[in-house]
Parts: C-alpha cells; structure tokens; sequence
C-alpha cells in the first residue's frame, strides 16, 4: 500500500531574481557564478524594464528614445534565481514550470542544462526528479535568452528572406511576438525573458489537462458539460469532484466518481441561462470546480466559468447578389457585428494588469462593440483580457500569431507551430466569448502581392498555406470542432489558387482603399463595402495630454516637428508615410491649422467623420433576413501600445477620441444616417438602422437649416421600423431640390425610448466656413451639461485637460441652430474645453 498522496503544490518562483548581459568571453559556468553586472529583475518580466529602473537605458516611449536602445535586442541575457526547495514541498512528480520564454532561451538548474526552449508561446514544464535534481535545499536556476534577432537572421541566412511587410525579415522564422519587430504603429522593441510565471509544481497526482465542451439541445432548453480529464500519478482511493453552479451561486449539478486517467462526466443543465453578447443579454457565466479528492483531502482544484451559448457563422445566399454572407448567430439570433481589432495594449506585456485589460474591454462595450479580433500580429491575449471578454459579452476573433508574412514550413517550424496552437486552442477553447479561430493576418493578400497566390501564381512559394489550410484547421477540428475555423483574415472561400483576398461578394475584407492603396476620400467608404469588413480605418494623433508626455521638449511639440514625426510609424515603399497620408486627408477636408492643439483636433475630427462615413455604410449592409450583405465592421484599431500618431480609436491613455463616439452612435440599438452630399454618390437618401428584436413605430423629424440657422423646413413623420434590419428612408423633397446648396439637414428619430439623430453638412468642410455657433454652456445638477447653440454647430468636441478619467456620455455632437442637448459626464470638469468645427476654421 504506497503512502497517502499529498496536496499539490505551485509556488511562483518570482522573488530575487537578478538580469546581466551575457559576455561572450565568458564560458557558461563562470558567466553564472559571476558576481558582477547583474542588476535586479522582475520575473515575469522582460529586459527593457529592468534596464530602465537600473537607469541603463531612458524610457523608449519618449522623445525619440528609441533609437537610443536598439542594443539592447542584438545582445544575449542572462537572467539568475537562488531558491529553496523545502522538504514539506517534495512530492512524486516535481517540475520546474515556464509559461512563457522569450524567446530563444536556455534553462540551466544547479549548472545542469535542462531545457531549451524557441517559441514565445509555447509553455515549458521540466520534470526532475525529486531525489537528484530538486532535492530539498538550495538551487541555482538560469534563464538564458538570446537575441531573437541575431538566432532569425541566422536561419533566414540558412533558409532564405522572405518577403513582409512591416519589421526586420528575419521575424518570420521566429515564434516570437511579430509586433516586438515593430509596426506601422508601434517602435521596436525586441523584448526577451520569463515573460510569464515560473513556478515550482509538485504533484502525486496530476490533473494534466481538461476540456469541457458544452452541448445545448437544438432548441436551447438543455445543456450539458462534458468534461473529460487526463489525470497522471497514483490513482488508487482518488476521486473526482465536479461541481457546477450557477450565475448566482446556486449549484445545478455535483458529480464524484474514482478517478481514472481518462476520466469523463457528463454534467446536465436542465434550464440553461444563455450568455449573450453585450447588448443582447446578459453573460450568465457558470462556474465548475474540479477536485482531486483522496477521502475529504483535498490534493488539488481547478476552477473555470463556462457561458452556454451556440455559436454560428452564417455564410448563405444574399438576395439579389452574388457571393454568400458571413454574418455570426448567437443562441440562433443573427446580428450585425459591429467592433474593432485590438493589438496587444503595450510592449512591455507584464505592465499590463487585469483592471487594465478589463478597462479596455469595458471600453470597447462602452463603445457598442460586439466584437473584439484579436490580431496575428501581437500574442494570444492575457487570461485577464478573455475574462473581460466572458464577463461583458465580447466576442473574440482569435487569429493564430501569423501577419503580413510569407512564412516558411519547413519541419522543424511546423513542430512549433504545432506546440503552439496546441497550447493556445487548450488554453482558450473553454472562453464563452470565443467566436472563431483565423489562420493568419493578411498573409493571403501578401501572398497575392508577390504573385505567390491567386490566379496564375507561382503557388509554390505560399508553403505556409499547409499551416493555414492543413495543420491548424486540423488541429482546431481535433481539440475544438465546435468552433468555426477561417484559413485568414481577409479571405475568400472559392476555386484553389482562385481565390482574390479583395473580393467584396464572400468571406471578410480589408478595406485599406481609403487610407492605403488609392488613398479613395472617406465619403466614399459604400464603395469598399464587402460581406464582412474586418479591418479599415483612418489615423488621427492621440490626445494633446499624451503627445506633450511623450514629447517633452516643448520646441518640437508643433505640426511637423521631427519628435511628433516619430511617433507615426506609418510607413510604405516610399518610407516614413503616415505624417503625409494625414496631410491628405486634412487637405482634403479642412483649413490648414498651425498648432499641434489644432492637429490634434483636426485629425480626430477628420478620423471620426471617416468612421461615420464608414460604419453607416457598412451597416446600412445589414439589410434584413435572407440579404444579410454585410455582417459586421472592426475598425482597425481599438487601443494603442505607446504614444503614437495611429487607427486607433482609444489612446495609449485610454482617453475615447470623438472616433470611439462616433461608431458607438453608429452602432447603437437604434442609429440613423444622412447623405447630402455632390461627394457620396448615393446623393441625398436617409437610412435607419435597427438592432431592436420587434419592429417599431418612429417619430421622424426632418429639419433643413442654413448656416446662419435659419429653418428653411421642418416635419415630422411616422417610419415602421422592421426588427434587426436597416430601413431605407424617402428623403423630403426639400432636400433634393437644395442639391448641394450649403445647408444643413438633420433627422432625428425617437422609438422604443431610443433616440437617434444623424446630419449631413456641406462638404468638403474647408470649402464652406461655419458660422461662430456661440454655445452656450452650463453645468447642471447630477453631473450634466447643458450645451445650446445659437447657430449651427458641427463636432463640438468636450475635453478636459489633464484629466483624461473625464467620460462624456456623449461626445463630438453636431447642434441645429436653436438646439441644446444634455450630456451626462463622471470625473472632474475643472479646465473643461468645448471646441468645434468653427474653431478649427477660425483659430486652426
Ligand atoms: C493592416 C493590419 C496591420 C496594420 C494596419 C494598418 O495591415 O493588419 O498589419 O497595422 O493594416 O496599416
């Protein structure tokens, strides 16, 4: 009869851990024994911060500070831990744990080589044995990281460059954060150390892993949670426990049984609570609770929230159209998906806390967003970030970690791959708000780009499609069938070899026509419509609050300066780009402005007037049942990784710009749109969108005004509203016989308690000067603000300096000559600045 197992044991080895370069002179045992060079570390961490508390290198997101530290990614580090194993700890299987190397990495214990390890995302467990090598007492472990750049350009010197965009080529050959590279918005920055916890496990028995797949009857009514463990170690007189409870605590089901070591367990749930996306319902999440019982002894637990929901992605004919949708259902209810891409949220990822990744997604919610992709080129996200996206309804568009590359295939690279996408699809398949699995980013249209894809290409060089189109749907189809896998982002299902990453008619698109490739003007956003737009966007500068930290010599904080310049990382053929694109589109559309305040202003404003362009148009796709032509925006970009000049629609300060205001209004339950302008083709016409499950009766009211605020006409009108389509709308006759005279039309609408209001003005703005609006501001009771206009009034835009924790209910609104609104506001509103179009033309 062996002993009596004991409870298991993880104990974070984070405390003490010490970081100094490596010098090559030196052999491995007298580099580790050495007392001099090393400076403290944080574990999990990475070298650039533990460089800069050590005052060794300035903050690479200041000035242009990052030029200053580039040495840092062409040298080797060493990282040092002095710990104890306690004889209270020691268990039959013992294992040194790393969730997370970067990159290339060596792992030494007591001067014994144990581990190496190639791939940022692929988690290391070492087992020892507990007798000979992690005895109770002292031990010395080292982490050795060498520099991703130098080991990539070693193999691409082996195996040949391959073409990219964005960052060095020799990227492609490491398993390494792609964005640490840099990118068209973010510096480089090659990080490398224990980015994720080590720890020391002790187990005597192991619960190596679970999966538990939710079933739901066809009809919603019954669920089930199958679970199915591998359990490792002594199994004799071990139970397994499972408990299941729900949203509110009560228990639905408990489940015990002998362990075994494929043990499974069916776990019924009579009246299932669905998990909705954000505003569809609510996100009930059930919690199960797994033991390992010997007796009433606990050995170990482990703890995950469940929603039970049913997933699909609908691609089915479109009336009167080619092609074939691409919309999602939730719980057998389509809706337009409406959301953003999200980059990872710094360069230094150990910075970014839980209520940090939770602020962000509460952001997006915030901003109506549905949907939230987690792009190929950044890291598969922080449990914290999948949390947030459970718990307030995000669904995620996880892509597998591939972008802008041609990548090799070669065996030893697929082997990674594979241990990667293993880890990530186990790890992440349980997450309620996991909506689908995206072989890559923009490699399809890369591929086209260099005629290795798409008709009469030279294919052979697109080897990476094995991974795209072979290993991981494979690999999702084994560890997680229930979710829908696509091969990447954008792309078309068709003919093999066939297939035009551009087309508009079936799969998703990048809609880069306006900001990259012909540079269209955002008015006409319709053109570049398709069946799912995943990706679009226009640039703007962060707030005038993040541009001044980021550049602290007061004599560069103006238009142009070479400072502001670096922090745009935009880039194509022709270099450095972002800063001319952005002229463009101010040219295009505003009075030339001198001062970085008015920068500012001008390209939030020219950004958000594009998204509104945008998201109407798409939308307006959404149509109604069996013509469902376009079934979701994500704009590109959400947040940002440092102060920089980029898509983003939320700063690195986390401070909204009139963008995020603008695509929740579009968004919204119940949104409507204008167009009167000789620009859009679609010349004057009116459309109502309508996320509401019943169809409803609204109070239209059309107004025409001029500049000066008079009211040439004004009615109201009744418009039936069907439930979750859009609604083309008559405009008055009034408005079409103005043509392209400057006035401004506005409708506003009223339904279901909703309101809705949308305008159209003379463009371009910088042809026609507004009139001073003369707002009238007051500060009521119960944190509100009255604004009243005595004229016409376009983007007034609320902010308050150096107080970015100030949230305008709403935001960058537009006024009718005559009109006031109310807008709740949190925080404090001491330096509160209101600016508009007219200031733009006025003071610019
Ligand atoms: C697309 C994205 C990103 C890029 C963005 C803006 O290519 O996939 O790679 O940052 O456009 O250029």
């Amino acid at each position: 009869m062996h002993d009596p197992a004991s409870p298991s044991i993880a104990r974070p080895l984070h405390q003490g851990w010490q970081l100094r370069e490596v010098d090559p002179a030196l052999d491995a045992a007298t580099l580790q024994a050495s007392s001099d060079g090393w400076i403290d570390a944080r574990v999990p961490g990475t070298v650039y911060r533990d460089l800069q508390d050590a005052g060794r290198i300035p903050d690479p997101f200041i000035a242009r500070h990052e030029a200053d530290v580039q040495w840092v990614a062409e040298r080797d580090w060493l990282w040092r831990l002095d710990f104890e194993v306690d004889p209270a700890e020691v268990r039959r299987h013992m294992a040194l744990c790393f969730d997370g190397l970067d990159t290339i990495a060596q792992v030494w214990l007591d001067g014994r080589l144990i581990a190496r390890s190639d791939n940022m995302f692929v988690p290391l467990q070492v087992t020892l044995d507990p007798a000979r090598e992690l005895a109770p007492g002292p031990h010395r472990l080292v982490i050795r990281c060498d520099s991703a750049l130098r080991h990539g350009r070693m193999l691409q010197a082996r195996h040949g460059v391959r073409p990219l965009w964005n960052g060095d080529s020799s990227r492609l050959y490491v398993r390494k954060a792609p964005y640490h590279y840099g990118w068209d918005w973010g510096p480089t920055l090659l990080t490398a150390g224990p980015w994720k916890p080590v720890r020391l496990q002790a187990d005597d028995v192991r619960l190596v892993s679970l999966h538990s797949p939710v079933w739901l009857a066809d009809d919603l009514g019954r669920a089930r949670v199958d679970v199915a463990l591998e359990l490792a170690g002594m199994l004799d007189g071990i139970e397994v426990e499972h408990r299941l409870v729900d949203a509110q605590g009560r228990e639905v089901c408990t489940h015990r049984s002998p362990a075994r070591a494929d043990h499974h367990a069916g776990l019924a749930v009579a009246e299932p609570q669905l998990w909705w996306p954000a505003g569809q319902g609510a996100q009930p999440l059930y919690t199960l609770t797994t033991r390992l019982l010997q007796g009433e002894v606990e050995l170990t637990r482990t703890q995950r929230r469940l929603g039970l929901r049913r997933i699909r992605l609908v691609q089915e004919p479109v009336a009167g159209e080619s092609g074939l949708s691409f919309f999602f259902e939730v719980n057998g209810r389509a809706f337009f998906c409406g959301g953003a891409n999200w980059i990872p949220d710094d360069l230094l990822l150990e910075r970014i806390t839980p209520e940090r990744y939770r602020d962000r997604v509460q952001t997006a919610v915030d901003g109506g967003h549905t949907m939230l992709r987690v792009w190929g080129g950044g890291i598969y996200e922080d449990d914290a970030f999948y949390d947030a996206c459970d718990e307030l309804g995000v669904l995620v568009w996880q892509d597998f970690l591939f972008a802008c590359g041609l990548y090799p295939a070669h065996d030893a690279y697929l082997a990674s791959v594979e241990a990667e996408a293993r880890a990530a699809i186990t790890r992440l398949r349980h997450r309620a708000s996991l909506a689908i699995w995206c072989g890559n980013n923009e490699d399809y249209t890369l591929a086209e780009s260099v005629g290795a894809h798409g008709p009469g290409s030279d294919t052979v060089r697109f080897e990476a499609r094995r991974i795209y189109e072979q290993l991981l749907p494979t690999l999702c189809a084994q560890l997680d069938p229930q979710r829908p896998y696509w091969p990447g982002s954008p792309y078309t299902p068709g003919v093999d070899g066939l297939q035009n990453s551009q087309d508009k008619t079936a799969g998703d698109r990048h809609s880069w026509e306006v900001w990259h490739q012909l540079m269209l003007p955002y008015q006409r956003y319709a053109e570049v419509g398709a069946r799912f737009v995943s990706e679009f966007g226009l640039q703007s500068h962060p707030s005038l609050d993040v541009l001044h930290a980021a550049i602290p010599d007061e004599s560069e904080r103006r238009p142009g300066s070479r400072t502001l310049q670096w922090h745009n990382k935009a880039s194509s053929v022709v270099g450095a780009d972002g800063h001319r694109r952005l002229a463009v589109y101010l040219a295009d559309n505003l009075p030339p402005v001198t001062t970085l305040a008015a920068e500012v202003q001008a390209t939030q404003f020219v950004q958000a007037e594009a998204m509104r362009h945008a998201y109407e148009a798409f939308r307006r796709r959404w149509q109604r049942p069996g013509a469902r032509a376009c079934g979701g925006a994500l704009v590109w970009q959400l947040n940002d990784c440092w102060p920089v000049s980029s898509w983003a629609i939320v700063d690195s300060a986390g401070q909204r710009k009139p963008a995020w205001h603008v695509i929740r209004r579009a968004l919204a339950p119940l949104a409507c749109a204008v167009r009167r302008d000789a620009l859009d083709p679609s010349g004057a016409s009116a459309w109502v969108m309508s996320s509401l499950d019943q169809p409803v009766q609204a109070q239209a009211r059309w107004t025409l005004q001029t500049l000066t605020g008079e009211t040439l006409d004004q009615h109201e009108q009744i418009v039936d509203l069907p439930a979750n389509a859009s609604t083309e709308l008559t405009v008055p006759a009034r408005w079409r016989q103005a043509g392209d005279a400057p006035l401004v039309a506005a409708l506003s609408l009223s339904a279901a308690g909703l309101q809705a209001r949308a305008f159209a003005w003379p463009e371009p703005h910088r042809w026609q000067p507004v009139e001073d609006p003369q707002l009238r501001i007051e500060t009521l009771d119960g944190g509100l603000l009255r604004v009243t206009a005595e004229r016409p009034a376009k983007g007034v835009w609320f902010d308050v300096a150096g107080a970015p924790g100030a949230t305008f209910a709403d935001n960058f609104i537009d006024l009718l000559a005559g009109e006031s609104r109310e807008i709740a506001v949190q925080g404090p509103i001491d330096g509160l600045r209101v600016v508009s179009l007219f200031d733009l033309q006025a003071r610019g």
